[in-house]
């Protein structure tokens, strides 16, 4: 039975990851933070199954501790402070995690188990302003945030100590990717957990920044299947993960309120843009300028034909599966 250690297990993909690698067979061991309240809602239903040990990847020693004592065969480093926007208020904090995590890991699995394989959660972000469309894999990074140059380095590093010392370390550079398990502050999540608290009569209407930023969306979990396959390779390689499907938030948005069959209508532009219900006239979008950027990402499309090629992997849901199954879930919680 192979051992897999997972940082980050709690969040989104982490909870997708542990769920995919129980099936397969593995024994499943789990990094979480001591937090002052309860954050496993999205891996309780695995309880009994799994095995959770307290951790932080920016303290070094129990990284280590970490990996001396369960001795994984695969490590899947999550973990992140992965918030674009927070990432240019907490700098510090995210080039600890993200980056210096990255080489916490790196550098117990050199010194203490190099058998072990690495996978690093590189980011789409790092194409940011971005010199190509579609991106793939030889695409230059040009980062535009705290939180993807914090990603280039981890991403950097991987590439350094795999060349370096031998190790089997692949960065996947994933394109964003959601589900119903998604943090509530991402967009789509904001989106589609906002309309079903508006037809509850929580909420009047959604405050939203750049309507205009175009995504390329696809599932977590056909992302973490990807990540699986990354993985399994044969040699150790980098793979961009993304569907080659790109709309903008206004689009997500349109989609997302028909689920519910309000047609959305927009007026006016930046600031003073309003979404209003068609019929009833009534506003349910708002811009406020506390959710633009400092530097926006405008656009990201990916181009995933190098792992559809070499290990097989297809998405299996669009964006119009994906929008259904967030709202489904929302309208019913
Ligand atoms: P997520 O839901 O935000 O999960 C991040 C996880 O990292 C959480 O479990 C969090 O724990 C943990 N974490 C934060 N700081 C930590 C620390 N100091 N030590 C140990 N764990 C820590 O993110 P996700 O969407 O699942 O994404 C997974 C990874 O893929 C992240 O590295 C992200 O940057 C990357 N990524 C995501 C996307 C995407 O679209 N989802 C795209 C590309 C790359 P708490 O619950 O305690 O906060
Ligand atoms: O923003 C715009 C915002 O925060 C998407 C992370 O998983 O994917 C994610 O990063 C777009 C941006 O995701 C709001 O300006 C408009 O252009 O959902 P998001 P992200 O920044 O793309 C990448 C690949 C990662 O690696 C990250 O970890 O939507 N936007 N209005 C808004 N965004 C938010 N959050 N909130 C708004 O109100």
């Amino acid at each position: 039975m192979k051992t897999a250690l997972i940082y980050g297990i709690n969040g989104q993909d982490g909870s997708y990851l542990a769920e995919l690698l129980l099936a397969k067979g593995y024994f499943v061991h789990g990094i979480i933070r001591k937090a002052s309240t309860f954050n496993t809602q999205r891996i309780d239903h695995l309880r009994g199954k799994i095995q959770l040990h307290y951790g932080d990847v920016t303290d070094a020693l129990s990284v280590v501790n970490s990996i001396i004592q369960i001795k994984p065969d695969e490590v899947y480093n999550l973990s992140a402070q992965s918030q674009v926007k927070v990432s240019f208020e907490l700098p510090n904090l995210t080039a600890q995690v993200d980056a210096i995590g990255c080489l916490n890991l790196l550098e117990a699995i050199r010194l203490y188990h190099k058998d072990c394989k690495f996978y690093q959660a590189g980011s789409s972000e790092m194409f940011g302003k971005v010199l190509e469309n579609p991106q793939k894999e030889t695409t230059p990074f040009n980062p535009q945030s705290p939180y993807a140059i914090s990603k280039v380095f981890a991403h950097q590093l991987v590439v350094n100590y795999r060349e370096a010392y031998g190790l089997f370390a692949v960065n996947g550079i994933l394109f964003n990717h959601e589900s119903p398990r998604r943090g509530e502050t991402f967009v789509t999540r904001k989106i589609t957990k906002g309309i079903a608290e508006i037809l509850k009569e929580k909420l009047t209407h959604l405050t939203l920044g750049n309507l205009n930023a175009m995504r390329d969306w696809g599932h977590s979990k056909d992302y973490v299947n990807a990540i699986y396959l990354m993985m399994q390779n044969t040699k150790p390689v980098d793979y961009v993960v993304a569907t080659g499907q790109m709309i903008s938030v206004k689009e997500f948005l349109i989609k997302a309120f028909k689920y519910v069959n309000i047609d959305l209508e927009f007026m006016n532009t930046g600031i003073n843009e309003v979404g209003f219900d068609d019929v009833t006239l009534k506003t349910l979008v708002k811009i406020n300028a506390k959710y633009y950027r400092p530097t926006e990402v405008d656009l990201l499309l990916g181009d995933s034909s190098k792992i559809r090629k070499e290990l097989g992997w297809l998405p299996t849901y669009g964006i119009d599966d994906i929008i259904n199954e967030m709202m489904e879930f929302d309208l019913n919680e």
